[in-house]
């Protein structure tokens, strides 16, 4: 296992990103004849419009991508040949105070005037051509696509940043594993055992927790926790739960299982099946290769799988074009990921028709980082209509009753691309993906 990233050494590689990213920009606003640009921190959004109550600021990511604050009413003002200006707005408001920075690296990086209230947002305006972007402008899409882009290719810190939020996810996932082999607690008490191992508040994880137990594990985003013990003989727990550094998001699911009994034996097939899938898929990862062939990749691997368990008895070719894969495996392989859990800037390009939750349709290259996330689960409104198809016959549909109490399976990691395959940033610290609690 790695050892924790020092702050002091994420502060030296703060220094270089920030200045990597002022050439980078430079560039971009350059070939889009901009003077200057000017990145927006946000504003609360309101929950209701019948109440008094405000979300928490969701940073604007081209914001965060400069600094790691979570500060409303601030303003970046890029001007290349200039030092970059970070305009902080002080709070004013008795109420509340926003959570004090990780760090204040950015005081050495940018030039920080303080402003008061949302001055910040009038005060940026300067000479020549000056584009602004920020939530709910109308910023010019051609410049936005192109910022989003540069997100995609990761700094040493960002890949540092990434690195530590996978470490800080393994003390959760460990707690769950235990927790689970040993007792019978419920998701609730799960989800609140994630928290307090990764000392993560619930609004603070990078994403909304998943922890299912059994037939929950279809629910793709299972959030709405069960409350009571189950005590069930055979019984399987997804965990989709990550956690945070500076801004930088780790997913991490794995899906153990206990107990004994024909379904339990056929589920263990399943998870080692998914398992060992994983792993192929992770070796394949090669710069050049377009994702979405990995993508489609999987689902003839997740034929031969369903083959094996005793799931499918169509061929790998039949299942893949008759659309079975399809009903076991509804999701994509994976996505980018960096400041947002589903980074948008590999998805730039629409992925093809019959893979419309795909992601990631970017060709793979170096400093890329994205999730690899094959999955297999019985969703009953899918298979439903997957058994009124006449793709339905190469089906067993007995086999699958007897597995369907136990959800599914996901297990995924998060890569680096390097130029001779792929470092994985989760296995460094989880070196197991899913199998027997
Ligand atoms: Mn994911």
């Amino acid at each position: 296992m790695l050892q924790r990233v020092e702050p002091a050494d994420l502060d030296a590689l703060y220094l270089d990103h920030v200045a990597d990213l002022e050439r980078r920009v430079a560039r971009v606003l350059e070939q889009q004849g901009w003077d200057a640009l000017v990145i927006e921190s946000g504003t609360p959004a309101k929950r209701s419009q019948f109440d008094d109550q405000y979300w928490a600021l969701r940073p604007c990511p081209h914001f965060q991508h400069w600094v790691p604050l979570a500060e409303a009413e601030c303003a970046l003002v890029v001007r290349p040949g200039q030092r970059t200006k970070l305009l902080r707005a002080g709070s004013t408001s008795f109420w509340e105070k926003p959570a004090p920075p990780d760090s204040t690296a950015f005081e050495r990086a940018l030039d920080v005037v303080r402003v008061a209230g949302d001055t910040a947002r009038r005060a940026h305006q300067g000479p020549g051509r000056v584009a602004i972007v920020g939530e709910g402008r109308e910023g010019p899409s051609s410049l936005v696509k192109a910022l989003d882009a540069l997100r995609t290719t990761k700094t040493p810190y960002e890949v540092a940043c990434l690195a530590e939020a996978n470490r800080r996810a393994r003390a959760g996932h460990d707690a769950l594993r235990e927790a689970f082999r040993g007792g019978d607690a419920s998701e609730l008490d799960l989800h609140l055992l994630f928290l307090k191992a990764t000392r993560q508040d619930d609004g603070e994880t990078p994403y909304k927790n998943i922890v299912a137990l059994g037939e929950s594990a279809a629910t793709l985003h299972h959030v709405a926790y069960g409350r009571q013990a189950r005590g069930r003989a055979a019984e399987s727990l997804l965990v989709d739960a990550a956690a945070t550094c500076r801004g930088y998001s780790s997913d991490v699911t794995r899906t153990w299982f206990k107990g004994a009994g024909a379904a339990a034996s056929a589920f263990a097939q399943l998870v080692a099946g998914v398992e060992a899938m994983q792993q192929r898929l992770c070796r394949a990862v090669r710069v050049g290769l377009p994702y979405e062939d990995l993508h489609d990749e999987s689902h003839r691997q997740v034929a031969a799988i369903l083959r094996e368990t005793g799931l499918v008895t169509a061929s790998v070719e039949e299942a893949v074009s008759g659309g079975i894969t399809r009903a076991f495996y509804p999701h994509g392989l994976g996505h980018s990921l960096g400041l947002q859990t589903h980074d948008v800037g590999c998805g730039l390009r629409a992925p093809r028709g019959d893979n419309p939750f795909l992601r990631n349709t970017s060709e793979v290259a170096v400093g890329q980082v994205f999730t690899v996330e094959p999955g297999v689960y019985f969703i009953e409104a899918l298979l439903a209509e997957l058994r009124a198809k006449p793709a339905g016959a190469g089906v067993s549909w007995r086999a699958v009753e007897a597995l369907a109490p136990l959800g599914g399976v996901r297990i995924e990691d998060d890569l680096l691309v390097l130029p001779d395959g792929a470092r994985n940033l989760t296995r460094e610290h989880l070196p197991e993906g899913g199998g027997a609690a």
